[in-house]
């Protein structure tokens, strides 16, 4: 039996009263690793560069491994960029070759730029026109019930390439999910963190392209986009993103 450990905070009251979303994580674990992953996720929420968490909500639930499908992680590249309009280019650029419309990139931005606090999960937009997808308003799509198969490993295939981040570590397995869905086609994200200013766009041709600046040092607004082919089921996706428990395993070593 796995176990998926679900942690979310907020600021001023529970995320449904208004609260102000503060930090989130997403496991999925042995029996064993219950009380361990717990404590990390207490003490990151109280302790966020976001601010102090007044409600924090842990959730444990029992996950079937049958029910669990097993994806590929994503492969990483760094481009590194100056300042923040070359980071939108990049992205833009990889965007493009990603099959996303220049006016769908253009809502993408503007659906990311325009918020005036960040959201507990993700924007859908359809890759062509640009049309926001989904009905969450400001909670979004939360991917859930997904980890590496190995952590250990994984660990070790990050730190080899310089990589060794939460930040980076989480956004690979999240990423990784996401673009094992079905109409999925590009992934544009930037922390919500005010001293993490690094993003990616990530394809479902299989890169997590890293851009070193999105948004400017210490700005709290960050967010996620997933761009999803026209003719997609939103409520199957949806329900994957949210539900389907996933590991995302490592591709063997050299290739
Ligand atoms: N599902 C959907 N959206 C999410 C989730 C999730 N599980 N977790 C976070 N988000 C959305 C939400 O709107 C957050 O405000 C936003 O993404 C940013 O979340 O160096 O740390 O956890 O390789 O702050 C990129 C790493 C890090 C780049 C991204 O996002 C690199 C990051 P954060
Ligand atoms: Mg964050």
């Amino acid at each position: 039996m796995l176990y998926s450990v679900r942690m979310r905070a907020a600021q001023g009251g529970p995320h449904e009263a208004g609260g102000r979303h503060i930090s989130g994580a997403e496991r999925l674990v042995l029996a064993e690793q219950i009380n361990t992953v717990m404590t990390a996720m207490l003490d990151r929420a109280r302790g966020h560069s976001r601010g102090s968490a007044d409600f924090i909500n842990i959730t444990v639930e029992a996950v079937a491994e049958t029910s669990v499908m097993r994806v590929p992680l994503l492969t990483p590249t760094t481009t590194c960029v100056d300042n923040v309009t070359d980071g939108q280019a990049a992205a833009t650029m990889l965007l493009r070759q990603a099959g996303v419309t220049p006016k769908a990139i253009t809502s993408g931005f503007e659906h990311l730029l325009g918020l005036t606090e960040s959201m507990r999960g993700a924007i859908l937009l359809c890759a062509a026109t640009g049309r926001r997808l989904d009905e969450r308003g400001q909670r979004g799509v939360r991917v859930s019930r997904m980890d590496i198969a190995d952590a250990a490993a994984f660990s070790h295939y990050l730190a080899t390439r310089g990589l060794a981040n939460i930040h980076v570590w989480e956004a690979m397995v999240l990423a990784a999910k996401a673009m094992a869905a079905p109409g999925v086609v590009a992934e544009l994200c930037w922390s919500d963190d005010p001293d993490y200013v690094a993003g990616y766009v990530a394809a479902k041709s299989g890169y997590y392209h890293r851009i070193t600046r999105l948004k400017p040092n210490g700005s709290s607004l960050g967010g996620r986009i997933f761009f999803v082919q026209p003719g997609t089921d939103v409520g199957r996706l949806i329900s994957y993103l949210e539900r389907q428990p996933v590991l995302v395993t490592l591709a063997k070593e050299g290739t």
